[in-house]
């Protein structure tokens, strides 16, 4: 998904960031048959934030020395499908694994199981429960990404018109826990003439995600804002309203990348929308795995060093976050669609 013009902004974003290059598939890795192997398993293969997570990966691995990448995620987002990668992983004896879940509670026997055979294993972007891993690095903090979507979509809407969510699979830990702090946010004054109207999932997959779109304009026809907090979901949201001559009575907002947004923001379909650098975030996610490895302490109340992107808590329930996401629009999206 990175761009041919790469050098161009690494000039504007933080040198380092893209020092490593991966293609997406299902395995990916730098070959060093005498390093340790970190499998980073994501929720499903075909997604560039993912592949952008794997750079970071990559970058990580290289820096450190010694350690290889595997890049690996199950055709579709489940559960079962990313359950039968992770055992594969654990027969062939990985040293680490790096997971974001398609669902929090049913990955956990997999997570023991690696954990009993001395496989390391924590996660990122989408938490497994806490039994079924060392610790969990989330993106930024869940009410402060939960609430920044509803104040963008407020803002586009003058805080008027019905509002519906277009979310990724029902079972996703990050989607349903942002999902949580937006109703939070809901909750106040400001929002009353803003109601939110439905929630439906698109199961991080394109088509379905296009069509639940469609389904609802259909289903509401006084429907003014959509929230969709995935990149898959908000992409093929924003390309419904395009499609369907929607854009200026309805605006999508939510979590996505500048590289596949910026189409939609220039042409009206979407004002504003927020995300995090996912280079950044594998990186970091694989800097905590490669201490670990090398003997550090990561459980409840340990303060973990992410490399040059600083150093971060983890709290009680053993998660941590990484840092605040970046908000997008007309001014900006053009500039960041070169690199993530
Ligand atoms: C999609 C995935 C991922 C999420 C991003 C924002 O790519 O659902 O888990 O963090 O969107």
């Amino acid at each position: 998904m990175l761009k041919t013009n790469r050098r161009e902004a690494l000039k504007f974003l933080s040198a380092g960031a893209l020092a490593a290059s991966a293609g997406s598939g299902l395995f990916v890795g730098i070959a060093r048959a005498d390093g340790k192997r970190i499998a980073m398993v994501v929720k499903n293969l075909g997604n560039s934030y993912f592949d952008a997570c794997s750079n970071g990966a990559m970058e990580a691995a290289k820096a450190a020395g010694g350690f290889e990448i595997i890049y690996t995620a199950p055709t579709k987002a489940t559960a079962e499908d990313q359950i039968a990668v992770i055992d594969s992983l654990i027969a062939q004896k990985v040293d680490g694994i790096i997971v974001s879940s398609n669902d929090a509670n049913a990955l956990v026997p997999a997570g023991k199981k690696a954990m009993d055979r001395g496989i390391k294993v924590i996660s990122f972007d989408s938490a497994i429960a806490k039994e079924g891993r060392i610790m969990h690095l989330n993106a930024s903090s869940t009410p402060l990404i939960g609430a920044k979507q509803v104040q963008m979509i407020a803002k586009t809407l003058g805080g008027k018109g019905e509002v519906a969510i277009l979310s990724a699979a029902s079972t996703m830990t990050n989607q349903n826990s942002w999902i949580e702090a937006m109703k939070e946010e809901w909750k106040k004054p400001e929002y009353a003439e803003m109601p939110l109207v439905a929630t439906v999932y698109g199961d991080d997959q394109d088509d379905k995600s296009y069509r639940e779109m469609q389904g609802l304009v259909k289903a509401y026809p006084n429907l003014k804002g959509v929230i969709s907090p995935t990149t898959i979901g908000i992409r093929a949201g924003a390309k419904a309203i395009m499609d369907g001559g929607l854009v200026g009575k309805v605006f999508i907002t939510g979590l996505g990348l500048p590289s596949e947004m910026k189409e939609a923001v220039l042409a009206g379909a979407c004002d504003t929308f927020a995300i995090w650098n996912p280079v950044d975030y594998g990186y970091a996610s694989t800097q905590i795995m490669i201490n670990i490895l090398n003997g550090a302490e990561a459980g409840p109340g340990s303060t973990v060093s992410m490399g040059r992107m600083g150093e971060t808590k983890v709290g009680d329930d053993g998660e941590a976050a990484m840092g605040e996401p970046f908000v997008f629009d007309k001014s900006n999206v053009e500039k960041f669609a070169a690199i993530f």
